[in-house]
């Protein structure tokens, strides 16, 4: 298995896909998605942009659909709801498709949408994520962070890491393919025992923290929290 990191939709290569590709997005759309799932949501449709997403989520019945919308960390007006995963409890998402769309998190989505495999990963959710790799055994992983806003995000390619480095741990059949992993793997291993802080330092944590998403932050740093793994089953719906 040849691994490679991506820290932005920007930086992945446009000419070729690989056999799998992970999206990240730790704060918070890939958390939002797993939890949601975890919660009984039927399903999650991802959309970059909300004009699709209204027209598309009117083609579903009421009251089998939710609509969350995110644009600079906070909600969008005319959505359900935001992009906190703490919105996202049994009774609130049960049996319902959940339509979404993030400033980041669904653009890197659908930067990688048409590739054979494609699960979403978080912290979260790690060790599930590695654990349909270990079993699936694809040739070559992409693994995806979303950025933002075309720059780079500290929290999604230390997430990046803490996969790499679990997927070393459980085989030696593991190259790195770019210098990324290399640099996600430093990064893991220099905040794996304070994940919480990591997020405060970073500048999309104190975006979140700015908008009073202190429990967000404790939730999505909680690693292997969630045995879940969202998987693609056609383009942008898991
Ligand atoms: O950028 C994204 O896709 C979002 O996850 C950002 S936020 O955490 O909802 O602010």
């Amino acid at each position: 298995m040849k691994v490679f990191v991506y820290h932005t939709p920007e930086l992945t290569p446009i000419d070729h896909l690989p056999d799998c590709a992970v999206v990240i997005d730790v704060l918070r759309a890939t958390t939002t998605i797993a939890t949601a799932l975890n919660a009984g949501a039927d399903s999650v449709q991802a959309f970059s942009d909300l004009t699709t997403l209204m027209q598309v989520s009117e083609t579903w019945p009421p009251e089998k659909r939710l609509r969350a919308g995110e644009r600079g960390g906070a909600p969008v007006e005319g959505c359900d709801m935001g992009n906190s995963p703490l919105d996202c409890t049994p009774d609130i998402v049960g049996g319902k498709r959940l339509f979404i769309t993030t400033t980041n998190g669904t653009r890197a989505l659908q930067r990688v949408e048409q590739s054979p495999s494609v699960i979403t990963g978080s912290l979260i959710n790690r060790q599930a994520a590695v654990n349909y790799l270990l079993h699936k055994q694809p040739e070559t992983v992409w693994l995806v962070g979303s950025g933002w806003e075309g720059g780079y995000s500290l929290e999604d390619t230390t997430c990046a890491g803490a996969i790499a480095d679990s997927l070393k741990q459980h085989t030696d059949k593991i190259d790195i393919g770019n210098d990324e992993v290399i640099a996600a793997l430093a990064l893991y291993h220099h905040w794996q025992d304070n994940l919480l802080e990591m997020f405060n330092q970073s500048s999309h944590g104190k975006r979140l923290l700015r908008l009073n998403c202190h429990e967000d932050l404790k939730y999505c740093s909680q690693i292997d929290y969630l045995d879940i793994l969202p998987i693609q089953k056609e383009p942008s719906i898991l």
